[in-house]
């Protein structure tokens, strides 16, 4: 009678899906302090990061603005550029490609050839001057179904507490102390290096300050640049707060509330820092609407905006979790070979987390190379935005893992990129639309940059629209695609339009051009070089644009002639080729490498990110495989993100076993005691790209069909996943047993046909807005 009475509840309610969500922990937690910033816990809204250090002695926050970059709004395109193309692309057909790159290093690399770093703001220092002593129970942890990062541990017999998340709808970062017997005595600080001065005032702490950068043939001309303010408030509970020097001194206090926001005078509608806006005064705006709220009002709030994102996903590969053990304990066990499948639910789970953090409202940025965290003044790589792999495997998983709001800064931050963009379309290729190179910063530069060899990638531009067109995808929302997709699409097809120009043999070709960032050597030479026409990845990216921009143009019923001309272009284009060792030929010749081990494997562009090469064009798909084992057989993917990249091609491959081997040397390789990815040093897009290959493993949708399960590893017997959003506006959760599909729910938003497949069965079925469909192991409804 009990298991009927439970059956009815189950059919009756929607308690049923609830009780059907794995439940399992998601936390990181830690039995010590962290000592380096790896250790740190991340927590972030898109706007303003912290990474809480859990420390008993003095308590370190690092804190980020996402905005706070040095540098400054300038034109780097080469003037010469456009008056030498004719002639550099000359050289390349001729082969004479030292001549090519000499002229090229003068005339097309613009100045100043680098762009300046994103730095951290500074950190907040707890000094608790009464806590010399040992401590007992210690614990901190990360929850990533709630966003909150918690430390605790009993010292002299006394409970204490910290709880640390950064609000999005309240904008601040906010930090509860407690203790259970009154006795928090601390000291607070907010520190900076360089370029800020801290005031104290009546329970707060103010830093003002202004990027000062120096004068370098590198970076270009120095100056006083983005201004930027921080302003924390503190009340206690049941103690005193009092002024002191630049510090604010709290005695006696059960619980301690911190208020903590940040601002610059970035605006992103000029792509500069803009003088009518007052850092300071921002701050006082969001902190006064804060301060009058209680921390259990703040914290409600906060948990209720991060769970209507982060618990959409529901994901489980195991019945016994491992969150009893700490998970930098964990971490080493599965480096040593032990299986924790519950560890790669965390993964995947703390990818869609790093997003939310660093990708959404109230920020204006995209992610950069560290999300939106980093501790330097001048990080690797200036925490960029690289356009070559890595801000594009920043959003791999952005609308799959059903976050679609992540895309936002990303869409509107191109919006505006077309400006600058177009600029050095016209101005170094003559060319109508806009484009820009492998590297940029919230200054929007988008001239050659960093050499030669690093920066001939105007194919960036036309790789990055792409990604608009993913978007509409996977929502049909045609107003989207009208008003904010199409003119950028459409624009970044117009400059490759016009900057292909004919080899001797009558295609169509991309000149100058590189493939990322590897090198090859001309017959008979043994001097590696980049530069080149026509590279595999520069003629793929061409192809799905032209593709995609003749849907798009189909779909929002535009005239024929621009559709038609595009249509000619793409039968010009070069065919993707395999080479004479059976690799996919990534130069337009078949030239020797110079790495055949190179991180990026640029060529495979077609089998993913793109959908070029599949189980359709049977010899390329095999080339393909081909090309990644030629790469790892010379120690390819020793980077954190290549081997992520690799994770999603083998998933495209249906190779499920050499999909999730590649996941596992993710984890054991490339992966910090914070589970930040490692490039190393720290580099997010791993994390990013690691979870979009564990989306790819149990469904794809870029073939026109929903696939279902095409790489689902041996190891993972038994699980579901709910959630997931396939490309045609649906959403999709997948059941399985003894490693074979038991269900499948797809959501339809739309009316319309839906095709899903599963093994060799493919089935087409009308749905209706608004309801969902299940099937059966054999697809059957
Ligand atoms: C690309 C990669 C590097 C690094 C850098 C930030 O250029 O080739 O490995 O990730 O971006």
């Amino acid at each position: 009678f009990r298991m009927l009475f439970l059956l009815i509840l189950c059919i009756g309610g929607s308690s049923c899906n609830k009780n059907e969500d794995s439940g399992h922990p998601l936390r990181l937690w830690y039995n010590q302090p962290a000592v380096e910033w790896t250790e740190a816990l991340p927590v972030g809204n898109g706007r303003l990061g912290a990474m809480v250090f859990g420390k008993t002695g003095i308590e370190q926050i690092q804190l980020n603005e996402e905005s706070l970059w040095a540098g400054s709004k300038l034109d780097n395109n080469n003037p010469g550029a456009l008056s030498h193309l004719h002639e550099i692309r000359q050289l390349l057909l001729d082969g004479n490609i030292p001549k090519a790159l000499d002229l090229s290093n003068k005339y097309l690399l613009g100045t100043p050839p680098r762009i300046r770093s994103y730095q951290t703001l500074g950190d907040l220092f707890i000094n608790f001057d009464s806590r010399s002593t040992k401590v007992e129970d210690y614990r901190r942890e990360l929850d990533l179904r709630t966003g909150i990062a918690l430390t605790r541990f009993k010292q002299n017999g006394e409970k204490y507490t910290e709880e640390v998340f950064v609000s999005a709808p309240d904008n601040i970062v906010v930090i509860q102390l407690r203790s259970e017997r009154g006795s928090i005595n601390a000291s607070l600080s907010l520190r900076r290096e360089r370029d800020a001065i801290v005031e104290s005032g009546e329970n707060t702490l103010v830093m003002k300050g202004q990027i000062i950068d120096q004068d370098s043939p590198e970076s270009g001309p120095g100056g006083a640049h983005m201004r930027f303010a921080a302003k924390m408030t503190a009340k206690a509970t049941g103690g005193t707060i009092t002024a002191q020097g630049d510090s604010l001194v709290v005695r006696n206090a059960s619980a301690l509330l911190l208020l903590l926001t940040a601002a610059t005078d970035y605006n992103r509608e000029l792509l500069n820092y803009d003088r009518t806006i007052d850092p300071l005064l921002l701050c006082e705006e969001i902190l006064g609407k804060a301060e009058v709220r209680s921390y259990s009002n703040l914290m409600n709030d906060h948990v209720a905006d991060h769970q209507a994102l982060f618990d959409r996903i529901d994901f489980s590969i195991c019945n016994v979790t491992q969150d009893t053990i700490p998970t930098d304990i964990r971490l080493r066990q599965v480096i040593d070979g032990k299986d924790d499948p519950h560890l790669v639910e965390l993964y995947f789970q703390y990818g869609r987390y790093l997003l939310m953090g660093s990708s959404r409202a109230p920020g204006v940025l995209p992610a950069n190379l560290q999300g939106i965290w980093n501790n330097h003044l001048e990080a690797p790589w200036n925490s960029d935005y690289h356009t070559n792999i890595n801000l594009q495997m920043n959003y791999w998983l952005a609308d799959v893992c059903n976050l679609p709001e992540t895309m936002d800064p990303l869409i509107r931050f191109f919006e505006k990129m077309m400006v600058p963009g177009r600029v050095t379309a016209s101005q170094m290729y003559g060319c109508k639309g806009w484009t820009m190179h492998h590297n940029t910063d919230p200054f929007g530069r988008s001239g050659l940059m960093d050499g030669i060899q690093w920066g001939t990638f105007p194919m960036a531009g036309p790789w990055m629209a792409l990604h608009f067109w993913e978007h509409f995808s996977y929502t049909n929302d045609t107003a989207y695609l009208r008003e904010q997709a199409w003119p950028i699409l459409k624009g970044s097809a117009r400059f490759v339009l016009d900057f292909l120009s004919e080899d001797k043999k009558g295609q169509l070709v991309t000149s100058p051009s590189y493939s990322p960032e590897n090198a090859y050597f001309m017959p008979g030479t043994t001097n590696p070089m980049q530069l080149t026409y026509a590279a595999a990845m520069d003629i793929q990216i061409a192809r799905e644009l032209f593709m995609v921009c003749c849907s798009a143009s189909e779909i929002l019923g535009e005239e024929p002639p621009f559709r038609d001309s595009i249509r000619t272009a793409m039968n010009k284009l070069p065919p993707t080729r395999i080479g004479r060792n059976g690799t996919i030929m990534e130069w337009i010749e078949d030239y020797e490498e110079a790495e055949p081990g190179h991180r990026h494997i640029s060529q495979l562009f077609g089998l993913h990110p793109g959908t070029q090469i599949t189980p359709e064009t049977p010899e390329l798909y095999k080339a393909a495989a081909s090309t990644i084992e030629r790469r790892l057989a010379h120690g390819g993917g020793h980077t954190g993100w290549s081997r992520a990249w690799i994770i999603n091609f083998y998933a495209r491959l249906l190779d499920s076993e050499k999909a999730n081997d590649h996941l596992l040397m993710l984890l054991r390789k490339s992966t910090l005691p914070n589970l930040f990815d490692s490039h190393p040093p720290f580099q997010i897009d791993g994390n990013f790209g690691g979870t979009a290959g564990i989306a790819e493993m149990l469904m794809q949708s870029h073939a026109g069909y929903i696939q279902i399960l095409p790489a689902l590893p041996s190891t993972w017997k038994n699980g579901h996943v709910k959630g997931l959003r396939a490309r045609g506006n649906f959403e999709v959760d997948i059941y399985w047993t003894d490693g074979k599909l038991k269900k499948v729910v797809v959501k339809a938003f739309d009316n319309q046909y839906c095709k899903i497949k599963y093994q060799s069965k493919i089935i087409e079925i009308a749905v209706e807005k608004g309801k969902s469909y299940s099937f059966g192991p054999r697809l059957e409804i």
